[in-house]
């Protein structure tokens, strides 16, 4: 796993705070290497100039957001932990249960970039006097796993974790906890449950966990690229981080973008939020490969809508992908070819939603498992009349509001997107006509 070789940008720490340690050799960084270029030099600046409120405020007013996907302020997110000092334990949480399909930019920071993952860590429970923290991490990567583990040992052998961290009587301990293989543990108040030991089903929201988190106590959830990102703000300051971004940007810093698919040159890489959908496909994914024509691509995971070629021009920032009439996500856009027949992709993509699903609230549990079921005739042909218009009627069913989480509006998001703008190709399920076999996805092997 590397970022791509097609960024054209040299990768400088002025321009690519998240990446800039990374080695060619795509080798982890550890404590030594870390260190030399310039590591825990913003922790110890933390520890020695800041109060928890001056890093508040630093975060708050850098702009980041969350980059899980749904992009909430992160000083927000962070102001709203109580200020009572009585409160004995806090938690923070890093998510990283990365498994949104077509997104692994968490796995590249933790594989290769442990140490940075740990050090905006310390920086953020510092902020939040939080003195436990726990990384739950997707029980399938096991690299990321090893290498976290191992870069904890480091740290807490250089007195960067534990007790009297560098002298400044703070205290932070930091564990990994890896999760069993669920989609649903990503959405925080399941992450809660399952690091538990209960099923993990999300919770009613109010309260958030800032309120009532793990153990019923206030907790705070953030996104690995969130919490890596902390170290850099911290020690160049909110100027810096803010004159990142491309102008119009209401999005502040960079992000990890990437494009897959049939793209010459897959990959990921760090850019300027504000880039247009344009460049990353054509100057970092190099365009489609010779033979295919771009269809439609998806802005930015599973849960996200399909868009047009004709809206590669929007900016990608939330306010950018959102004026074409979908959501940024978690950043990683797929390419759709025209070998690619949207019922197919579709039923593969709820086919994963349905499975994913934690069964707590009816509309996801049934709508889900009905649309693989719609989906799956108009893919043979056999659809019958009426069956767009139910997969219409799911869509507004299971779409924001009408369920306990996010997990059933990111599974209809795609949904809509492709029965809008690739309605004829759901029609001919329903004049009989199944889809051609070279069209068609493989149903995954369960
Ligand atoms: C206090 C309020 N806190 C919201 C907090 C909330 C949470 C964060 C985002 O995201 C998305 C979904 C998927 N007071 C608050 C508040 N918060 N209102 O803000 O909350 P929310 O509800 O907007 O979304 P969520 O359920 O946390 C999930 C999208 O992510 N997604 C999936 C990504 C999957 C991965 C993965 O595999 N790891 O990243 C892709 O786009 O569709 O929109 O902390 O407490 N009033």
């Amino acid at each position: 796993t590397s970022i791509g070789p097609a960024n054209r940008t040299p990768r400088t720490a002025e321009t690519h705070p998240l990446t800039w340690r990374l080695r060619e050799d795509a080798e982890p960084v550890w404590l030594d290497e870390y260190q030399q270029k310039n590591g825990y030099a913003a922790a110890r600046k933390a520890l020695a100039e800041l109060s928890p409120a001056d890093i508040v405020a630093i975060v708050k007013d850098s702009g980041l957001k969350g980059r899980g996907g749904a992009g909430f302020a992160t000083g927000i997110k962070w102001g709203l932990m109580p200020a009572d000092d009585s409160i004995d334990i806090r938690y923070l949480l890093c998510n990283a249960d990365e498994m949104e399909p077509n997104t692994w930019k968490d796995r590249l920071l933790m594989e290769q970039l442990p140490h940075q993952l740990i050090e905006g860590m310390l920086i953020s429970a510092r902020a939040l006097k939080a003195y436990r923290g726990y990384i739950f991490l997707r029980g399938e990567y096991i690299d990321a796993a090893r290498n976290l583990n191992r870069a904890i040992a480091e740290a807490k052998a250089a007195g960067l974790l534990g007790k009297n961290i560098l002298g400044s009587g703070f205290d932070f301990e930091l564990f990994v906890h890896t999760g069993a293989g669920r989609y649903i543990c990503g959405e925080e108040t399941a992450l809660i449950n399952s690091l538990e030991g209960r099923r993990a089903n999300p919770r009613s929201k109010p309260p958030f966990p800032a309120a009532v988190g793990v153990w019923g106590k206030p907790t705070c959830v953030n996104n690995v690229e969130t919490l890596s990102n902390v170290p850099a703000i911290v020690g160049n300051g909110v100027d810096w981080y803010k004159s990142l971004a491309r102008p119009g940007s209401e999005d502040m810093g960079t992000k990890l973008m990437g494009f897959s698919g049939k793209v010459k040159n897959p990959g990921l890489w760090e850019l300027p939020f504000g880039i247009t959908a344009r460049e990353l496909f054509e100057d970092y994914a190099g365009g489609m490969r010779d033979g295919y024509r771009l269809k439609c691509w998806q802005s930015g995971g599973a849960g996200t809508g399909f868009l047009l070629p004709e809206h590669l021009d929007a900016q990608m920032y939330a306010g950018g992908i959102g004026k074409v009439g979908t959501r940024m996500g978690t950043g990683l856009a797929l390419a759709v070819d025209d070998s690619i027949n949207m019922v197919s992709l579709l039923r593969n993509l709820e086919e994963f939603f349905a499975r994913e699903s934690c069964g707590w609230c009816t509309p996801c549990r049934d709508g889900l498992p009905w649309s693989v079921k719609l989906l799956s005739a108009l893919e043979r042909g056999e659809g019958q009349p009426g069956d767009l218009e139910t997969l219409e009627q799911l869509v507004r069913f299971l779409g924001p509001g009408k369920t306990f989480c996010a997990h059933a509006p990111g599974a209809v998001e795609p949904l809509g997107s492709a029965l809008k703008y690739f309605r004829q190709e759901f029609e001919a399920g329903v004049r009989g006509s199944p889809v051609e076999t070279r069209q068609s996805i493989a149903a995954p092997q369960i």
